[in-house]
């Protein structure tokens, strides 16, 4: 080479070592801010990014579609407390990552929507771009704030303002915008790393006010019946040890909403999940912790909690939470470790123990439930009823604690829930506020690459279908997590018929489907499973060997019943009836 040349290319490579672009100043910024996993799909103007992404050590996991990858950031935000990422292209990736955005807002899961947008001139002049979208404007009603960067300056800024967003108050969905043009743009790399922020104090404690405090244990206190309920708010806390000391110290029943289910075990003396009504009916005083008043808990009013006056004390970080549906006599504003650590400090070392007949009522009633339950759960009847195979289920995760339990369906969600115990804070992942489905693959992965437990999906034939092509996506990454689909040829029930001509009932599916099938087709293990014996075998199995599994557990079709649990909310016909 001769010296002329060589000069020239070293003077092009100190040239390049100075200059930074959008690409990297964006891959710096999460780095920065410890985010060192993103779940999307590639596509123009993004593709790039993720292969940069990828070679500077960031995980970037390619989901078959946007709506499971943003599921799976969601619910890696509720694991982590740390903002879940899901990236997407412009206007229909975004749009089918946008359900997701709007379901971590709804949940208060911290999690960023960073989608790819097209040239700002042409959108805002509508003439017809590459995926044209306002999507900035779409994606404000559905979340909690949403920032568009055009300038490579201030990625730095606009990726704090994300996390902070994210994650800050009540934790909830965020999107940012990002044009084509910014990825390429060039600017001098000192300046570019000057401009990148790290978050400090990303989620600041916020103390509750000690006379609101003493306000909710006066009230507590006062109670003849009081009881305490654990929503996902107090799961996500990780403060776990305060509130089973809280809980303990009080005496007081416990009732735990879904997905906080093992922040003290199922199995605990206090608790009253098996004794769900009564509790509601019966207690003067109820306490919530990190849970809202919303339909899961018939909004705080009617024949659910019976006629009895209530008094209602609630500790919630969003002050707006109080007063939502009945009146809040002890609100509690602040974060939920903040708030129980307050009170397990006012409680001081003589706190009353909680009225002995109530505790005896609560605990009575408990053993019968579980006592009246124990035998269905015993069956070996083929094809399985869900008691059959909830029973197996139900021993799996009592010997192996440390696994995730991710479960959607109607029958499939609602039984598996009172059926099978947890032991541990955040184990148990599922369709949350909206009852949703369609989490269940996007959980089972990020739980699986958020936690490096075994995963075990329990999911309802219908539930499975809206994610079933990430069975893909768990084979291509080898992970631990055994599927399990309640196989009862439909929604609700496989038996629904149309009287009025030959297309199928709308809730009925392919009879005798072979979903295990599907699994061996991307190199994972299919099993058909036709009796609770089998099923146990299959998944032990599965959760030994750690290889992605999916077992078509098959239900009787007549077992079910419509919307499960909650088939009251059907609006019915009066001309039907006629
Ligand atoms: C996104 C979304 N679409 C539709 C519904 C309505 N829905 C509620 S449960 C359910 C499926 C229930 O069937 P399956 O998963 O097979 O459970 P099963 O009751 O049969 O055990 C559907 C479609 C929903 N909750 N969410
Ligand atoms: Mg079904």
């Amino acid at each position: 080479m001769s010296a002329a040349v060589q000069s020239i290319e070293t003077k092009t490579a100190d040239a390049e070592q100075e200059l930074t672009d959008g690409f990297h100043l964006i891959i710096d910024a999460l780095k920065l801010n410890d985010i060192n996993t993103i779940y999307g799909v590639p596509g123009i103007p993004i593709t790039d990014f993720g292969r940069m992404a990828q070679a500077e050590g960031i995980r970037v996991l390619s989901f078959r579609h946007e709506q499971n990858a943003g599921y799976a950031a969601a619910i890696a935000g509720y694991l982590t407390k740390k903002p879940g990422v899901c990236l997407t292209v412009s206007a229909p990736g975004f749009l089918n990552g946008l359900t997701a955005l709007a379901h971590a807002t709804t949940n208060c899961f911290p999690m960023i929507l960073i989608s790819g947008s097209s040239e700002r001139e042409i959108v805002d002049l509508q003439q017809g771009d590459y995926e044209e979208m306002d999507q900035l404007a779409i994606a404000k009603p559905l979340c909690k704030a949403a920032f568009r960067v055009l300038h490579a300056a201030d990625i730095g800024i606009g990726i704090a303002r994300a996390i902070r967003a994210a994650v800050s108050g009540r934790p909830g969905g965020v999107y940012l915008d990002l044009p084509a043009k910014l990825f390429g743009q060039v600017m001098n790399a000192q300046a570019g790393a000057k401009s990148l922020v790290k978050v400090i104090d990303a989620a600041p404690a916020q103390i509750p006010a000690a006379a609101a405090v003493k306000r909710a244990l006066d009230v507590l206190k006062s109670a003849k019946r009081p009881l305490i309920i654990l929503g996902k708010g107090a799961a996500y806390a990780q403060a776990d040890d305060d509130i089973r000391a809280l809980v303990e110290k009080s005496g007081v029943p416990f009732l735990p909403m879904s997905m906080a289910k093992g922040l003290l075990p199922d199995t605990h003396t206090q608790c009253a999940g098996a004794a769900r009504s009564t509790v509601l009916k019966e207690s003067d005083v109820v306490m919530m912790i990190g849970a809202r008043l919303n339909w899961l808990l018939s909004h705080g009013k009617g024949k659910t909690w019976g006629d009895a006056p209530k008094k209602f004390i609630q500790i919630d970080i969003e002050p707006k939470e109080m007063d939502s549906n009945v009146e809040i006599v002890a609100p509690v504003v602040g974060d939920i470790g903040s708030c129980v650590s307050a009170l397990l400090a006012a409680m001081g070392s003589n706190w009353p123990a909680a009225p002995a007949d109530w505790v005896k009522t609560v605990s009575s009633k408990r053993e019968e439930n579980v006592a009246k339950m124990a035998p269905r759960l015993m069956n070996n009847n083929s094809p399985m009823d869900y008691h059959g195979a909830l029973g197996v289920l139900r021993i799996i995760i009592k010997e192996r604690p440390d696994a995730i339990l991710v479960n959607e369906g109607a029958n499939t969600l609602d039984l598996a829930r009172g059926i099978i115990d947890m032991y541990k804070p955040r184990k148990r992942l599922d369709v949350g506020t909206w009852g949703i489905m369609g989490i269940g693959m996007g959980q089972a992965i990020a739980a699986a690459i958020e936690t490096g437990k075994p995963v075990l999906a329990v999911e309802g034939d219908s539930a499975f279908g809206f994610s079933g092509m990430e069975v893909e996506t768990i084979c291509r990454y080898k992970l631990p997590i055994c599927v399990v689909i309640f196989n009862n040829n439909g929604i609700y029930r496989g038996t629904d018929v149309n009287k009025a001509g030959s297309d199928p009932a709308p809730t009925v599916f392919v009879a005798g489907a072979r979903y295990d099938k599907m699994m061996e087709a991307f190199g994972g293990i299919g099993v058909n499973a036709t009796s609770p014996d089998e099923l146990k075998r299959a998944v032990n199995e599965a959760m030994d060997s750690g290889k992605p599994t999916l077992i078509n557990a098959v239900i009787d079709p007549a077992a079910g019943s419509e919307s499960g649990r909650i088939g009251n909310l059907n609006p019915q016909s009066v001309l039907k009836k006629k």
